[in-house]
């Protein structure tokens, strides 16, 4: 998978280089491109944003710019996505759709967002035609100074779900087992009794069906009590 990052803030994307993501990439099976919006500029001021037409507080960031940037990315098969606190709310399923994509890119903006045009242009006939896909994500219901971070958020999500960038495979295949796509009931290591506080005594029964029943219930009680 070929992953490419736009942002004004470059660096502040560095721990993708990190970990399992920064193995993936050393072996091949995912690369990772960040790209600085403002060499795409053609001012002395390097300016991406000015003032919203219609009024009202803060700026929006250039539609020249972003094209300068996006169109030399484009390939036969890609999904554009655009981080907003606007967008529609990223989820498992959504990085298990996006896990299989050949080519995303991320476009990183200021809260005040990227002017619509480059939404509805990238969404035209052409595009799709070429399989060039927009998509507006958000990554929850608050709001961040800037994409960046919504980015490295979805690719962590996303990039795990690929054959070869997890070190264990099999937590992939109880998570795939598991309807809501992640495993949701409290778990519990050595010592048997830490501070008073014993193991689950079913734990240590060795009974898989009694075992399997109660992280269910656990996971359910979980699930409620998060509501
Ligand atoms: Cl994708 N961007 C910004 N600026 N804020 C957010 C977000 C994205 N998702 C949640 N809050």
């Amino acid at each position: 998978m070929k992953i490419d990052v736009i942002s004004i803030f470059p660096e502040y994307l560095s721990p993708l280089q990190l970990s399992l993501l920064g193995k993936a990439q050393s072996s091949g099976i995912v690369e990772i491109t960040v790209h600085d919006l403002r060499k795409h500029t053609n001012d002395n001021h390097n300016t991406v944003d000015d003032t919203p037409y219609g009024g009202g507080a803060g700026m929006v960031m250039l539609p020249e710019v972003w094209g300068r940037a996006l169109d030399p990315l484009m390939q036969p098969e890609t999904d554009l996505i655009v981080l907003t606190p606007a967008g529609k709310r990223f989820n498992q399923k959504m990085a298990e759709s996006y896990s299989k994509s050949s080519h995303l890119i991320f476009a990183c903006g200021r809260y005040e967002g990227i002017d619509d045009r480059v939404r509805q242009h990238y969404s035209t006939n052409e595009y799709q035609s070429r399989d060039i896909r927009v998509h507006e994500v958000s990554i929850g219901d608050y709001v961040l100074g800037g994409g960046e971070v919504a980015a490295m958020v979805m690719i962590e999500a996303i990039t795990r779900l690929i054959p070869g960038v997890l070190g264990n495979p099999e937590s992939l295949t109880e998570e795939s087992h598991n309807d809501e796509g992640y495993l949701e009931y409290p778990n519990f290591t050595k010592p048997q009794e830490w501070r008073g506080i014993p193991v689950p005594e079913i734990l240590l029964s060795g009974n898989h069906r009694e075992i399997a029943k109660w992280r269910r219930q656990q996971a359910d009680k979980r699930a409620k009590d998060n509501l």
